[in-house]
């Protein structure tokens, strides 16, 4: 039985993983970030007291910009796989609060590379580094594959291109199992509010039960290669499965602009969008990503990964689960 640390595992990501793990038979540990309310809803329906015999889902507190606390988790759980998907993942937020991003998600990579280096000294121990399309920024070419240059485009992207080239450093350097998995905007119900399909689907449902008259946006002409989360953290565990240490792109290989989100939603829904939606500059970006687009081949031919839900598919999952919050939502009232 072997045993995973996950770090994000409050997130969208983290949750899921955390799910596939337990099912394949995993003990799961997991970092969670001390804060004034709890923030494991994303878990807590697969948590069980860990003095029950059967538990195998741990948590403990740690930060991913306190390296001697990742290093003594590291240590003490003695990981077979580390999946390192902790960060300040808004790239809109990263140009507010730029250190703080540069912190827990470059840095943070670095601790956590660190953490694995010393334990690999005693024990093997695979990463798997949250790497992101985000990377590619000003595309360089389309689609984008492992061999397109990077031309990260914020504070976020920047870090993350910084996380991206210790992991190979490190690859190299320590002779470590350490593996990049870049992966392309994925969504789900779990999808953090702020995030645009999230914020669509959200607003969609809730305006069509009467609990809100407006959606507020920025850039709707950003195109994005939106897949499910469920299959990307399938592709995740893959990563780390395969026999050598390598990275990875995990895509769909179509892409949508805002707008035709806003279509597969609201067409859903039988509303016209362009009767609710208004633009507030507050969500422009000092700097935009106009296009991502992926190509997956590799991990197709290498991994035997590939994406199960299209985006209107995916459209459609998101706002038959917040249909039922809004129902449920208007029904409190
Ligand atoms: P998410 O929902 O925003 O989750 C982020 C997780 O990181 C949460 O568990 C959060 O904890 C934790 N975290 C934040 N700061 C931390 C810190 N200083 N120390 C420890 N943990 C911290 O993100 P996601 O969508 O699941 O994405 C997972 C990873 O993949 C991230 O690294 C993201 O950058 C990357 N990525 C995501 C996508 C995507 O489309 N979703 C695409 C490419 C790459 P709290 O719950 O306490 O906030
Ligand atoms: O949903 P978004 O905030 O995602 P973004 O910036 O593409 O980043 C996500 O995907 C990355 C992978 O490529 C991850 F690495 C990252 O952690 C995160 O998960 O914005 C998508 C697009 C942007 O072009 C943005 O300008 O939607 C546009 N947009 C338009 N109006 C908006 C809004 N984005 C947000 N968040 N909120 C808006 O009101």
């Amino acid at each position: 039985m072997k045993t995973a640390l996950v770090t994000g595992i409050t997130g969208q990501d983290g949750s899921y993983l955390a799910e596939l793990l337990l099912e394949k038979g995993y003990h799961v540990h997991g970092v969670v970030r001390r804060s004034s309310t709890f923030n494991t809803s994303r878990i807590d329906h697969i948590y069980r007291d860990p003095h029950e015999a059967d538990a195998r889902l741990f948590l403990h507190y740690g930060d991913l910009t306190d390296g001697q606390n990742l290093t003594n988790l590291v240590l003490d759980v003695q990981p077979d796989e580390i999946y390192n998907l902790g960060a300040q993942s808004h790239v809109r937020v990263s140009f507010d609060v730029p250190a703080y991003t540069v912190q827990t998600v470059g840095i943070g990579a670095l601790n956590v590379l660190e953490a694995a280096r010393q334990l690999n000294k005693t024990k093997p121990t695979r990463v798997y580094q949250a790497s992101s399309s985000e990377m590619f920024g000003e595309v360089k070419e389309t689609p984008q594959t492992e061999r397109t240059p990077f031309s990260p485009q914020s504070p976020y992207a920047c870090a993350k291109v910084y996380a991206f080239h210790q992991t190979v450093n490190y690859r190299k350097s320590y002779d470590m199992f350490a593996s990049n998995g870049i992966l392309f905007n994925h969504e789900s119900p779990r999808r953090g509010e702020t995030f645009v399909t999230r914020k669509i689907t959200r607003a969609a449902t809730r305006i069509k039960v009467g609990l809100q008259e407006k959606l507020y946006l920025g850039n709707l002409d950003a195109k994005r290669d939106w897949g499910y989360a469920k299959d990307y953290v399938e592709g995740m565990w893959r990563i780390l499965q395969h026999d050598e240490p390598d990275d990875f792109v995990l895509a769909t290989g179509e892409t949508q602009t805002i707008r035709t989100f806003l279509d597969y939603t609201f067409g859903t829904l039988d509303l016209d969008w362009n009767q609710y939606v208004e633009i507030d500059p507050r969500y422009f970006r000092p700097a935009e990503v106009d296009l991502l687009l992926g190509d997956y081949s590799k991990a197709k031919a290498k991994l035997g990964w590939s994406p199960t839900i299209s985006c209107k598919e995916l459209a459609e999952l998101m706002v038959q689960h917040d249909m039922v919050l809004a129902k449920n939502e208007a029904a409190s009232k």
